[in-house]
């Protein structure tokens, strides 16, 4: 049988290299959209650089993504791709939404040229319930976005969920809680944690500096979230199409604040009183906060058979672990 062909754009990212690890597990042909660069950063997928295809593009270039589509003519299309990063979606709010709203529709308009038949997955995200109006949050759980990220977001949840009720292709939205794993960019707060923490393990450093300490997240592990974004797109066509089967919530339906991922981080280093060690900074705060987020992902198990399973202490241990050994390599 032909290898499947799946297009993942973000490649690079800690989702796109997760989910590229994943799909070549399962024997696809894993082609990777990543932006030019005098540095290329493949921190995340040096270990499969000669797995995959990479193909140069950028989500606000239209050209470039049928460009993409024509060269790896795949079955499935992982839009992973975005200015993710919700504290600088203030700063660069034009930026975040050319990629995250823009970025989505060139895509689903080039897909609709090139092959009605792909299937499409949107990294939908829990940032769209901002200021949550019910808890846990579901699939209809109405949303109120509180960011520029997050706006930008919805934009693309919508026109996803747009495309297909108007066109009827496969498109699902995963509106994805929090996932974290030791390949989590250094800005958000749990790798911010970990690297600092495994640092005054070391000795290196004495204190970590933060925003928000009473933010409450759904944090789960980013290896469990791939799967499920590859579950969306294995459904019965059937079945999809008649029961409308396009977005789905994928989370642990557990809820922790920075200040409890704090305390997992120091006992794992042996630390009780952490906090002398932490420094409240202005700069980290944000001007519009979500305050807690909790999803409710018992449709994903339902009828993905999809599930959870690493645990927030696992993740903190994984993640910890790896930053000792990365920073003990950085100053041998
Ligand atoms: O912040 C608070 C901060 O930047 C988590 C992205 O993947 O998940 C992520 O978005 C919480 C916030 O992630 C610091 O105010 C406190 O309440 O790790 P984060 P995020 O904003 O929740 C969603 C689902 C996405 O879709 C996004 O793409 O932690 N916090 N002190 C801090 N956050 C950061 N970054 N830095 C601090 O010093």
């Amino acid at each position: 049988m032909n290898k499947k062909r799946a297009l993942i754009t973000g490649i690079n990212g800690m989702d796109g290299s997760h989910l590229a690890d994943f799909l070549l597990e399962k024997n696809y042909d894993v082609y990777g959209l990543e932006r030019r660069s005098s540095h290329i950063n493949r921190d995340n997928t040096k270990h499969i650089q000669d797995k995959v295809h990479f193909i140069t593009g950028d989500m606000t270039d239209k050209g470039s993504l049928q460009r993409a589509l024509y060269i790896s003519n795949p079955h499935e299309v992982y839009n992973l791709a975005a200015q993710s990063f919700v504290g600088s979606s203030w700063q660069l709010s034009e930026q975040t939404t050319k990629v995250n709203s823009l970025g989505t529709l060139y895509m689903l308009e080039s897909i609709l040229a090139h092959n009605k038949e792909i299937r499409f997955y949107q990294a939908s995200t829990s940032e769209m319930f901002g200021k949550v109006v019910e808890t846990p949050q579901t699939e209809l759980t109405p949303f109120y976005p509180r960011s520029p990220y997050a706006v930008s977001k919805l934009y693309a949840h919508w026109i996803t969920k747009n495309f297909r009720e108007s066109y009827n292709i496969f498109a699902c939205n995963g509106i994805l809680f929090n996932h974290e794993s030791e390949r989590r960019g250094i800005e958000f707060v749990t790798r911010k944690i970990t690297d600092g923490v495994a640092r005054i393990h070391l000795g290196l450093q004495d204190t970590i500096s933060l925003g928000n300490l009473d933010a409450e997240r759904d944090w789960g592990y980013a290896p469990d979230y791939v799967e499920a974004m590859w579950m969306m797109l294995q459904q019965d066509e059937n079945y999809f199409f008649d029961n409308k089967v396009g977005d789905f919530i994928v989370a642990t339906g557990e809820c922790h604040s920075v200040r409890t991922f704090l305390d997992l981080a120091f006992k794992k280093i042996g630390v009780d009183n952490w906090q002398k060690h932490v420094l409240k900074d202005p700069r980290y705060m944000r001007p519009a906060e979500v305050d807690v987020l909790k999803g409710d992902a018992s449709k994903a198990k339902e009828v993905l058979g999809w599930e959870s399973k690493t645990s927030l202490e696992e993740i903190v241990s994984v993640m910890i672990d790896n930053d000792i050994n990365l920073i003990k390599k950085e100053i041998k």
